[in-house]
């Protein structure tokens, strides 16, 4: 998979480095390009904002930039079939379901615009271009798309086949089962006076099972009820 990001802060980035996805892009599996937006301005100041039309508070990102770096990245009839995600808090959310989606892509592009956002016009015209999606990470505010790319790109990254050494551990996780994860131990046995819960250590493999879905099914119930079907009535 290649992914290109578009951003004012490349530095930002620098992290893609470290870790799974650092291994993942030495060993090729990820082909990451990072891009600086004001590379495709023309004036002294390399300016990539202006006032909103109709008023208000805040600067929205011009569409000159962003057009000619989408044509640069995404060269009309190549790559059609290609992937824009636009991170924005007024996308639709962010889940696994779709970082499973997009892992099975072959090139995306993300736009990082600031939180006012980009002129609505660069959306629709990358739309002539390629898929748009415009993804929002959650209902809280980020200065810009930047994080909120990375962690897509982490939960994306992570789904493609070779980058988790171990593919059995991404199945037993919070969130693809559908349900928040059970608590997890190692040793020692006691640590400052608490004990691992007796079944782990009974070696009964069909006890632990049902006691970790048990866990797993009172936490979410607990936390995150609205992960849960709705309640069927009984009588
Ligand atoms: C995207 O995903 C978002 N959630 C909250 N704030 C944002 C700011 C800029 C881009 C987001």
């Amino acid at each position: 998979m290649r992914i290109d990001i578009v951003t004012i802060f490349p530095d930002f980035f620098g992290v893609l480095d470290v870790s799974l996805l650092g291994r993942a892009r030495r060993e090729r599996l990820l082909e990451l390009g990072v891009h600086d937006l004001r590379d495709w301005t023309h004036d002294r100041h390399r300016t990539v904002d202006d006032t909103p039309y109709g008023g208000g508070a805040g600067m929205v990102m011009r569409p000159e930039p962003w057009g000619e770096a989408l044509d640069a990245l995404l060269p009309e009839g190549e790559d059609a079939d290609a992937v824009v995600v636009f991170p924005t808090p007024a996308g639709v959310p962010f889940t696994q379901a779709l970082a499973r989606e997009l892992a099975s892509e072959r090139r995306i592009v993300f736009a990082c615009g600031r939180y006012e956002g980009i002129d609505a016009r660069v959306a629709e015209h990358a739309a002539t271009r390629a898929r748009v999606l415009e993804v929002s990470l959650g209902d809280y505010v980020l200065n810009g798309g930047e994080v909120a790319a990375m962690a897509m790109i982490e939960a994306i990254g992570r789904l493609v086949p070779g980058v988790v050494g171990n593919p059995e551990s991404l199945v037993e996780e919070s969130h693809e089962a559908g349900l928040l994860e059970h608590p997890s131990y190692t040793k020692p046995q006691v640590w400052r006076g608490h004990e691992v819960p007796e079944v782990l250590r009974s070696g009964n493999h069909a006890a632990i099972a049902a006691w970790r879905h048990e866990q797993a099914l009172e936490r979410t119930r607990r936390v995150r009820p609205d992960l849960l079907p709705p309640e069927v009535e009984t009588r």
